[in-house]
Order: structure tokens, then sequence, then C-alpha cells
């Protein structure tokens, strides 16, 4: 398929030299079977994040089976292309394996060497190859109070600084995130999301950075680039790095005439990158993906949402314009 004409400067070489890396989240089958996927990949971005491979399930489908070829696979892309890789994640609510969900119903007190034993192997695994993993994801409920997942309910609200710490013994070299959703800008998530930072950090357990991930849209999802620009300061202000790690912009949440929403997601994707680009604090920028013929979001939302910088036959949008820009403009 023809990318045409490709754009004189890639998204990773602005970035770079703005001091901010550039990445996509990369999906396995089509990194193997579509050429051109790999292409585009390769020349635009700087960070690979494995939209799944890495995650519990598809890492250790049964206790003590380590499937990590997947992953590997894409990690040896990114080497091969001289990009970083963020790793993601080790300790989430969603995509355990069976294993795990038996083990915290009716074992509760063998799922803390379960959890270790995993942070150690995976991170063992990939020792010297992540530049940043994220170790917790998601534990803050859209209320601030802590996620109700099976790991607080077998192990109590200590099993984020545990697996944190166990996180630090495996690679003491790999610098380790807390990454969210829905706590972008300022709000009582982003407050309870900070405030859990503080906590981890008073209680001296190492974590170094906070994903934002971005998964935002148009109209009531719009986020607001000052409040974002405020809390990375506030993060920031604690010696935090902070990255966006999963940034996509949905369409259908638009109110306005259909043909007017490509150029105002370019917007939101312009003010979103001018917020990193103005606070020292946010060294990254991943998007959950790149061109919009490969999306989590048309499964989810049932809906054509368009939520990525190149279309389905890769051809740059108006949002890869847009990004573009506000990496090239001063500010
Ligand atoms: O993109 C991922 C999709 O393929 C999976 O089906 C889904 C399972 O829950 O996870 C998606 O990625 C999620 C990420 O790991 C964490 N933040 C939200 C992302 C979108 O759901």
């Amino acid at each position: 398929m023809p990318t045409g004409r490709p754009p004189l400067v890639p998204l990773r070489a602005l970035g770079a030299a703005r001091g901010v890396t550039v990445g996509a989240a990369v999906n396995g089958r089509p990194l193997g079977a579509d050429a051109t996927y790999r292409e585009v990949l390769a020349r635009e971005f700087g960070a690979v994040t494995c939209t799944n491979a890495m995650k519990f399930g598809p890492l250790q489908p049964e206790r003590g089976r380590f499937d990590f070829a997947p992953a590997d696979e894409i990690v040896a892309f990114g080497r091969d292309h001289g990009m970083a890789v963020r790793g993601h994640t080790l300790v989430w609510h969603r995509q355990n394996p069976e294993w795990i969900a038996a083990l915290a119903e009716r074992e509760t007190a063998a799922l803390w060497p379960a959890l270790r034993a995993h942070i150690q192997a995976v991170m063992e695994h990939y020792r010297g190859q992540v530049a940043a993993w994220d170790v917790v994801n998601e534990a803050v409920a859209d209320d601030g109070s802590p996620r109700d997942t099976l790991w607080l309910r077998a192990l109590g609200a200590g099993y984020v600084a545990h697996a944190f710490r166990w996180a630090h013994e495996a690679d003491p070299g790999a610098p380790l995130f807390y990454n969210d959703y829905g706590a972008d800008g300022l709000g009582p998530k982003a407050d309870a999301v900070h405030a859990l930072l503080c906590d981890l950090l008073d209680q001296g357990v190492p974590v170094h950075g906070v994903g934002l991930q971005m998964h935002v849209g148009l109209g009531r999802l719009t986020p607001d680039p000052d409040a974002v620009a405020a809390h990375m300061r506030r993060l920031g202000a604690l010696g935090l790095e902070v990255h966006v790690t999963e940034m996509d912009v949905r369409l259908q949440t638009g109110s306005g005439p259909l043909a007017e929403r490509p150029a105002e997601q370019a917007r939101v994707y312009e003010r979103t990158l001018a917020a990193c680009l103005s606070e020292r604090a946010c060294t990254s920028v991943t998007f959950w993906g790149f061109t919009d013929r490969h999306s989590w979001i048309p499964s989810f939302t049932g809906q054509d949402d368009a939520p990525l910088l190149f279309d389905p036959q890769y051809q740059p949008k108006p949002a890869y314009h847009a990004v573009a820009r506000a990496l090239s403009s001063q500010v």
C-alpha cells in the first residue's frame, strides 16, 4: 500500500529535538503481517509499548509457564530501529490469567508470592531493555477511592507499594511508573492519583514517574490543556517524571458537524502536546496505536471514532500535522 510522500521530518526526530520521546503502542499481529505498518512505525516513532503482549495473562498464562515470544518480537523491533520500550504493565485488574483469579478467591496467602515472582521474572527477562515500566495500572477508581479489584480485595491497599518495591528489587535501574486514565487534568481522580503518589513517596517507595493515559475525545471528553499542564507541574514538583502513555482522541463524542471534527481532533492533539512541551516533567508522549486501521476504540465504543494520527490507509491526518506542528513550534 502506498504511504504517499513521507513528511520531511518524522515525529520521532521532532520530539527528540525537544527532549520528548514520541512513541506508539504496537500490536503484534499487524507488526508481523503488514509491511506498511512496520515502515510507518519505524519511521515516525521513537518508542514502542505492547498493547497487550506484556500483560500478566499473555506473559504467564499458566503458573510458572511464561510466553515471552510475542512481547520479545516487539522489543526486538524496537531495538532494531533505535526505539525505546515502555513496559506495560505488571499489575492490573484486567487481562489476568485464570490461575491468578483462582488464587485471589481461594488462596489469598499464595497471591503475594505469585505476584512477586511474576514481577521478578518479567523484569529480569527485560532488564536493561525497558526505559519505563508501568508497574501498577489503574489502581484508583473514578471517584478517587481505591479501585475495587482482585488485588485490593485479596491483598489490601498495600499491594501497590509492594509491587513497586519488588520491581525495584528486580531491576534497580528501571524507572518505575504509576499509570492511570481519567486523571489527565485536574479533578477528584487526578487529586487522588496525586495523593497516592505523595503517600508512596512519603513511605520511601521507589516510584519515579506517572503515566497520564490521555484516552480523550471531542466535546465532553476534551481535556483542558491548562489543567493538564498544572497537573503535570504538581507531579513534577514531587520529583516525578510524567509520560503521556496512551493518547487517542475520539471523534464521536463531539457535537459539531462531522466534516469539522478531524480539525477539532487535531486541535486537541496540538494543545495536549503543547501542554507537555510547556512542562519540564513531561518527557514522553505515546499514542495508543498510530493508524485508525488498528485501534481498540471501535470495538469499545461500537463507532467509527477514527482516534489516531494516520487514516486506515496510513495517510497522515490533520491530527498528525498538528502533532508535528506542536513539536516544531517554540513554546
Ligand atoms: O488496547 C488494549 C485492548 O486491545 C485490550 O482488549 C484491552 C483489554 O482491557 O486493553 C487495551 O489497552 C488498555 C491499556 O492496557 C490500559 N489502559 C486502557 C487501554 C484501553 O482499554
